[in-house]
């Protein structure tokens, strides 16, 4: 219990350090703006007049008198730097646009979880288990397991696919908004073993599948300075809590990770930092998404907190190879849905088998071409993973993205 505390002690610290450098620094980044105003108006305009008076005259690429693909490097270089690495990885690092400007992008995501492990709820560390050691169903009486078993059936693996769509607009040069919504694909695999305390007679494997919108992301990015950006998010629960499935003949309530939605409005706050420029950048993100209560399936899902650091390096022909550290920690389920009957038919279906700490790292490409468009590739792979109770191991995670930007 102690451990977790400091855990938490630590997290906030690391919370309440990053608000206080964009508190100064919004505060310096105010005083900054007052003195370019007097210069009327933003950096790029005095530099290159001509050119980007043009270019604010053309914001559609279709009607500019050069044609889509006629962007210079140089007409990119002060929307790229703050576009680097936005949409092509796994997670959306929060930038800006131009006031008028838009973007949107559609990215796949495919997350992979395979196997066992088991820890306790103070998250000291993880220890593999079989799904024979945990799981055994009596032939005698479905439904319940043999003595000394916690569960009748046992997940093997899990495949989570999702579709993310995502529009935003430069509202004006210091505000960005952010629209985000997914289509979700969980499919599940599960065993059953049948026998009784000292054997196993037989073992089936079944299946589970649950797919639809999940829940609906409205983001409002503020631009602190060049190099900070502080957001504030609502998600909407757009997303299902009642997903069924069939099992042994009969329809129950899906388990947790199987539902596509939180059930309830969420709130995120997230701080970006950003520094170097256009052809070698870094930065770090922090975000929270904490839930406003309890859903109308009386559990809460659990807060999560989240870092990620990057680099990246951009070569003349814009392609860019990147790498990210990303760190959470999701909150355990509180509370209980109520409409799972029997929390011991599998570890899944068990709010107790909740909550975990992961450290992901990753590895990314991506391309931008001078009409706009990006396109992105990028891996990451957990290289720690502490789990409260009896969770499925995450195996790796890919994303595939595409996004074009209208200037
Ligand atoms: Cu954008």
């Amino acid at each position: 219990m102690a451990n977790l505390k400091s855990e938490k002690n630590l997290l906030s610290h690391v919370f309440l350090m990053f608000g206080l450098i964009a508190y100064s620094s919004t505060v310096s980044a105010i005083e900054m703006d007052h003195s370019k105003m007097d210069m009327g108006g933003d950096k790029k305009e005095n530099t290159g007049k001509e050119q980007s008076s043009n270019r604010h005259k053309s914001k559609w690429p279709a009607s500019t008198s050069k044609g889509v693909d006629a962007w210079s490097d140089e007409e990119f270089a002060g929307e790229s730097l703050a576009n680097e690495l936005n949409t092509e990885i796994g997670v959306v690092i929060h930038h800006q646009h131009k006031s008028g400007n838009w973007m949107v992008s559609y990215k796949y995501m495919n997350m992979y979880m395979d196997g066992l492990i088991r820890g306790s709820a103070e998250r000291e560390g993880n220890e593999k288990v079989s799904s024979e050691e945990i799981s055994r169903a009596d032939m005698a009486t479905p439904g319940v397991p043999v003595a000394n078993f916690d569960y009748v059936m046992a997940p093997l693996n899990m495949n989570m696919k999702m579709h993310m769509l995502m529009a935003m607009y430069g509202y004006s040069n210091n505000t960005s908004l952010m629209f985000m919504t997914n289509y979700l694909q969980n499919d599940m695999n599960m065993i059953m073993h049948m026998g009784n305390t000292n054997m196993i007679m037989n073992s089936r494997e079944s299946q589970m599948a649950t797919s639809g919108i999940s829940d609906t992301v409205v983001t409002m990015m503020v631009k602190a300075s060049d190099a900070w950006i502080i957001s504030f998010g609502l998600s909407l629960p757009t997303g299902s809590i009642d997903e069924q499935v069939v099992m042994a003949g009969n329809t129950i309530q899906a388990p947790y990770k199987m539902q596509l939605g939180s059930g309830t409005l969420d709130f995120q706050q997230s701080v970006t930092y950003k520094g170097g420029d256009s052809s070698f950048n870094w930065g770090m993100q922090e975000s929270f998404t904490y839930r406003s209560g309890a859903n109308t399936n009386g559990y809460v899902l659990g807060n999560r907190f989240e870092i990620n650091a990057w680099v990246r390096k951009t070569f003349s022909n814009q392609f860019s190879v990147s790498t990210r550290l990303k760190l959470f920690d999701q909150g355990a389920i509180e509370g209980r849905d109520s409409k799972i009957m029997n929390p011991s038919m599998s570890p899944t279906f068990d709010a107790t088998n909740s909550g975990r700490h992961q450290s992901d790292i990753s590895i990314g490409f991506s391309k931008r071409f001078n009409s706009g468009h990006r396109l992105g590739f990028e891996y990451s792979k957990p290289i720690a993973q502490v789990v409260q109770g009896v969770q499925m191991e995450t195996k790796y995670a890919y994303t595939l993205s595409w996004s074009y930007m209208m200037m």
